[in-house]
């Protein structure tokens, strides 16, 4: 924001924080204590983990390394240090129970906000245009849609509530031909871009076709019934192999439900909506169902260059629609619904040539392992992205309806193993143009 003062910046800030910990508070007193403690998948922590986690990252990053002031906790540092312990063995530690969790976070946050008054938004990289507050505001964010998929994975009755996604409200067509030709990926101007994201460097994408919208319940579910998951030959090999093991048979959470497929959501079953876009499928199975429908995954610099490119100018956007940034009618983040909405609910949000849905919804598979750019500087800390960096993840691209507009973009980069699914993942396909 180029035209933002020190104290408009100060003010964004705090209302950011907020807003993350309004979210927070939601989703931790939806549940009582018992839910907060107990471990509701091996996949996942405790939700009171993550709760003192978010708090732990605030008190390292801000109140120690930016305000440079006293640890608030400095014995529970190791607990919540995600390379130290494995989710599966988080609930055997002493971790802090809920009221204190709460009590932690609170101190932490006062602390923060009383030294944001002080703090130069010049100078340090750390500190210039707020990076290291925006970092911390989509650090709370990311882990509340992890929380999120906790309450997903939780059997019992449904502690969550929002309205449905709006209905369709334009036809989407069936593919988009992006040209061929040069593109400007990731940022290097982007204030609150996290490290893997930067820099800005040029990429030579062929001329490609891509999917208008993710695929459908009604498409996969067509996909299962003519065999999908019985024919090695749309698999790949390690796919299949995964397939067997995990026994595989539809998305997580489908039930059959007579001839039909119903799912359970947030403590809620359902007949399954063949209008919304498939989700909780992992990479295996994208790559499945678009090789069996004669197409592959979009790479990463595709799924970009359909999302940023602006034919008309040759420059690549913040976002399809353009720079501004996400709003209600553009694009279904930030739990303000509980499911994906259907191919054109959200015709604002398209890309100039026609690509819809590109932001929320559904987290997007691609056929990228997740490394660095072209002159990749690890910032802050090598343990952000770059230990993740190689063969072992996929990046996933465009943000879910439980992603916060903080911590989602037209650069932002996800990561998984391919063979995960409990997280809000679905896809799209694209193919190779023709040459002419
Ligand atoms: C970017 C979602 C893969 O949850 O592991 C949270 C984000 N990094 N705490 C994750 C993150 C540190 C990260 N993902
Ligand atoms: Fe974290």
């Amino acid at each position: 924001m180029i035209d933002e003062t020190a104290e408009q910046l100060r003010e964004r800030v705090a209302v950011e924080l907020e807003r993350a910990r309004a979210r927070t508070a939601l989703l931790t007193d939806a549940v009582d204590d018992d839910d907060l403690i107990r471990q509701h998948s091996p996949l996942m922590s405790p939700l009171v983990w993550d709760l003192a986690h978010v708090g732990n990252q605030e008190e390292l990053w801000l109140v120690r390394d930016v305000g440079g002031r006293d640890p608030v906790r400095h014995d529970i540092d190791e607990l919540y240090d995600a390379f130290k312990h494995v989710r599966a063995d988080r609930p055997q530690l002493p971790l802090l129970g809920p009221a204190e969790a709460r009590g932690y976070v609170a101190t932490v946050r006062d602390k923060v906000l009383d030294l944001l008054g002080g703090v130069p938004f010049e100078g340090r990289r750390l500190t210039t245009d707020g990076f290291a507050f925006g970092m911390i505001v989509q650090h709370e964010q990311q882990h509340d849609e992890t929380m999120l998929a906790t309450h997903q994975l939780r059997v019992g009755p449904a502690a969550l509530n929002a309205p449905p996604p709006p209905p369709a409200g334009a036809r989407v067509a069936g593919e988009v031909l992006v040209p061929g030709g040069p593109f400007t990926m990731g940022t290097s101007t982007e204030a609150w871009a996290l490290d893997n994201e930067r820099p800005a460097h040029v990429v030579d994408v062929p001329a490609f076709f891509i999917d208008a919208a993710c695929v459908t319940n009604r498409e996969y579910a067509r996909f299962i019934a003519e065999g999908g998951y019985s024919q090695p030959r749309w698999w790949s090999e390690d796919g299949w192999r995964h397939r067997m093991e995990a026994d595989l048979t539809a998305p997580m959470h489908w039930q059959r439900d007579g001839d039909g497929w119903a799912y359970t959501r947030f403590g809620r079953t359902e007949p399954v909506n063949p209008d919304e876009p498939v989700v909780h499928v992992c990479c295996y199975e994208a790559q499945a169902y678009a090789a069996w429908a004669g197409k592959r995954l979009p790479t990463e610099a595709e799924w970009e260059k359909a999302a940023r490119f602006d034919p008309a100018t040759g420059r690549s956007r913040r976002y399809p629609w353009g720079d501004e940034s996400p709003s209600a009618h553009r694009a279904n983040l930030g739990q303000r619904h509980l499911a994906p909405a259907p191919a054109g609910a959200y015709p604002d949000g398209a890309s100039p040539l026609g690509v819809h849905q590109l932001i929320g919804d559904v987290w997007e598979w691609t056929s990228s392992d997740f490394v660095g750019y072209p002159g990749f500087a690890a910032f802050p800390y090598r343990e952000y992205s770059e230990v993740f960096f190689g063969p072992k993840y996929k990046v996933l691209r465009g943000g879910s309806f439980g992603t916060d507009a903080a911590a989602c973009r037209g650069t932002f980069r996800n990561w998984d193993f391919p063979i995960r699914r409990q997280i809000f993942s679905g896809f799209r396909c694209a193919r190779d143009a023709e040459p002419v």
